[in-house]
């Protein structure tokens, strides 16, 4: 019967909106080294050695820093990037994504 036809409906609920982006951020710890968070940076998230080091010190004062905003897929791949290089140095650092 309605195979064939296009119909249009108001839409009564709006669409939820889900989250597009993701902050991916690097927690601090005592033991990685300085200079280890900051060659990550440069390496998976593109960072100049300046921008690397504002954020590298920003994360080891404040606990806390965002390394970059991604959508899901890439946020997933920049953290499993960042877990995989520092478990293979046998540094503890840190990361995780969140909602923007
Ligand atoms: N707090 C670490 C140190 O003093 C450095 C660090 C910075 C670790 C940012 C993790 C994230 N060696």
């Amino acid at each position: 019967m309605s195979d064939s036809t296009t119909r249009t409906r108001t839409q009564i609920k709006p669409a939820t909106r889900t989250p597009n982006l993701y902050k991916v951020l690097l927690l601090n710890d005592d033991y990685t080294p300085m200079d280890f968070v900051v060659e990550v940076l440069m390496r998976f998230f593109r960072k100049s050695e300046a921008e690397a080091i504002r954020i590298m010190l920003q994360v080891h004062h404040a606990g806390v820093g965002v390394a970059g905003v991604y959508p899901f897929e890439i946020a997933e791949t920049k953290v499993n990037q960042v877990m995989g290089a520092a478990s293979a140095e046998g540094h503890p650092l840190q990361c995780i994504m969140e909602p923007e």
